[in-house]
């Protein structure tokens, strides 16, 4: 049986992507939660992932004896190993769209994912309000998602990004989550999608995990003093 190490449900936005991802599509796999204390050497996080995962960082997916870390390489490895579930478009120029929008989330967004640290049980609108006010790069980042998405749901017809759910969805529910938590401003076309994304069985579990966690982080809490 396949088993995804993946950290706090309410802090990790990397851990989601994958498990979304496979709880959606039903690849059946264990979970093993290793909630974050810290990220110091000598935390329990650290320990418990110590010979598991050479970065010392979650997700990691495990399979007998192969280890895959890091998201995407998740993902591609997964889409490699279970064709019949299509995590990537059966077209060819859709899924050329969805690696290339996947790839942009992986290596991008950066002013979105420090200055809006996915919390999934908090409310922040106060908080996305000001950042709104005087952060122009995260003005940018949410910018580029609204025409990103704008597009692929006009081209592909919705209701995910190009269609039916793929690894980009995947990819950019922890984004929904984010402009949530922080109530950034979107057209209400996109907020559509956002619901859409939030509805899903899988992410509703998710959410659901998330919600019952009730850890208060500081070193994840830019924000908030307590729950
Ligand atoms: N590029 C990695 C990033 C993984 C990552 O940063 N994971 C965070 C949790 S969301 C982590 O484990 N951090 C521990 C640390 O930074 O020491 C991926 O795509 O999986």
């Amino acid at each position: 049986m396949l088993k995804l190490y993946i950290g706090s449900k309410n802090y990790s936005s990397w851990s989601l992507r994958p498990w979304l991802l496979m709880r959606q599509t039903g690849i059946a796999f264990d979970e093993v939660v290793v909630r974050f204390d810290s990220f110091a050497a000598d935390s329990q996080f650290k320990r418990t992932l110590q010979g598991i995962s050479p970065t010392g960082k979650v997700p990691v997916l495990v399979d007998g004896d192969r280890v895959v870390w890091d998201t995407l390489a998740i993902a591609e490895t997964l889409a490699e190993q279970y064709p019949d579930k299509q995590l990537w478009p059966q077209d060819a120029h859709a899924r050329a769209q969805a690696r290339s929008v996947v790839a942009e989330m992986h290596s991008g967004f950066t002013a979105l994912r420090s200055a809006c640290p996915q919390n999934i049980e908090a409310q922040l609108p106060d908080t996305g309000a000001l950042l709104w006010r005087d952060q122009p790069a995260v003005r940018a980042d949410v910018a580029r998602l609204v025409e990103m998405w704008s597009a692929l749901l006009a081209q592909h017809g919705g209701p995910m990004l190009l269609g039916d759910f793929s690894i980009a969805d995947a990819f950019f529910a922890p984004v929904c989550m984010r402009l949530v938590t922080y109530a950034l401003p979107v057209p209400a076309h996109i907020g559509a999608y956002i619901d859409r994304v939030r509805a899903l069985p899988a992410m509703q579990d998710w959410i659901a995990g998330a919600l019952a966690e009730q850890d208060f982080r500081a070193f994840e809490e830019p924000y908030r003093l307590q729950r």
